[in-house]
């Protein structure tokens, strides 16, 4: 019993460690590639900084640089792409706090973009974002052109439309206030909104190993159930962490009367369903033959945060 609890405990660690350092790698990526705060327009670039360096998760990195490490990539070739699809992510949320769609004032940690910069500056600190994002992945130098056009058609398939997440994002605001909708519609905004980039991450990883087809596939079905995983989690932290843990109002998904797990199922349903996600997620990693134990570490740290 105990050499299975300090089992978990050095396996917690060791993901503990592998998760900061992609964080502090991603970092210093970004950045290089993200203009100074004193370099005009100084407001734009303040604000880009403002919300990419509040202290998120970079759960996406650590996503893609777990695949790569599976895949024995070296780290060098992950980088770019990682920052980049944390500039596409960092972008979403200060879009996805503005007065026009969720209307919060506390992400991070800290005030909203469009509250301390205004509304203007933080749609423009998204923008750039997205488009930088896309520049950095065409002028990486470790990997060939094939290899960045595939990522770059990719990515922006994710986070776009009609199956990735600018789509789930427009079908979760008219979901907004419908007390009818069932758990198929729910998952279908959240595979889109949530899900479409977490699977790219975990994609991105396998395209820069070369991996084959089928590897890619299996990749992409563990990653679709770690979105899902993920967003589960999500809606139970909104109602059962304070604002002060979650660094963003906390039950803003019941005031806002927004479809989730817990208000569609009930908490402890939601819990079940998180459990079923994170077994299906480990469960497509034995078809691949690699050590996949970092991935396994991923999930259950994910689900862990559901309880
Ligand atoms: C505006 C096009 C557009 C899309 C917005 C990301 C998003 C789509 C909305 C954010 C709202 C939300 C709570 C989504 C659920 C899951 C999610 C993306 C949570 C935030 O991601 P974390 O937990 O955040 O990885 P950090 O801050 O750690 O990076």
């Amino acid at each position: 019993m105990e050499n299975t609890l300090q089992k978990k405990r050095s396996a917690e660690t060791d993901l503990g460690i592998f998760m900061s350092q992609c964080a502090s790698d991603v970092d210093r990526v970004l950045e290089d590639l993200i203009p100074r705060e004193d370099v005009e327009p100084v407001n734009l670039h303040s604000a880009i900084r403002w919300s990419l360096f509040a202290g998120g998760k970079r759960m996406r990195p650590a996503i893609l640089m777990a695949v790569g490490q599976v895949f024995d990539v070296p780290r060098e070739k992950l980088l770019r792409t990682s920052a980049a699809i944390e500039m596409i992510h960092t972008y979403s949320l200060i879009h996805d706090d503005l007065p026009a769609m969720d209307n919060d004032e506390l992400r991070r940690g800290r005030q909203t973009s469009h509250v301390k910069f205004g509304e203007a500056t933080a749609i423009l600190a998204g923008d750039t974002l997205q488009n930088l994002a896309f520049l950095t992945i065409a002028n990486d130098a470790n990997l060939t052109a094939d290899l960045r056009i595939r990522l770059i058609a990719e990515i922006a398939s994710a986070s776009g439309t009609p199956r990735g997440m600018v789509a789930g994002q427009q079908m979760d605001l008219e979901a907004e206030g419908d007390r009818n909708i069932t758990i198929k519609d729910l998952e279908a905004i959240h595979r889109y909104k949530t899900g479409a980039m977490i699977n790219v991450s975990a994609r991105s990883g396998a395209f820069i190993a070369g991996a084959g087809d089928e590897e890619i596939t299996v990749v992409g079905k563990y990653a679709e159930h770690l979105g899902l995983l993920f967003q589960i989690t999500d809606d139970i932290l909104d109602v059962t962490m304070p604002t002060s843990v979650l660094g963003k109002t906390a039950g803003k998904d019941i005031s806002a009367v927004k479809a989730t797990y817990p208000a569609l199922l009930g908490l402890e349903k939601a819990r079940e369903l998180a459990e079923i996600a994170r077994r299906n997620a480990c469960v497509e990693l034995s078809a691949l033959d690699r050590d996949c134990s970092l991935l396994n570490e991923i999930a259950d740290f994910i689900h862990s945060r559901s309880f």
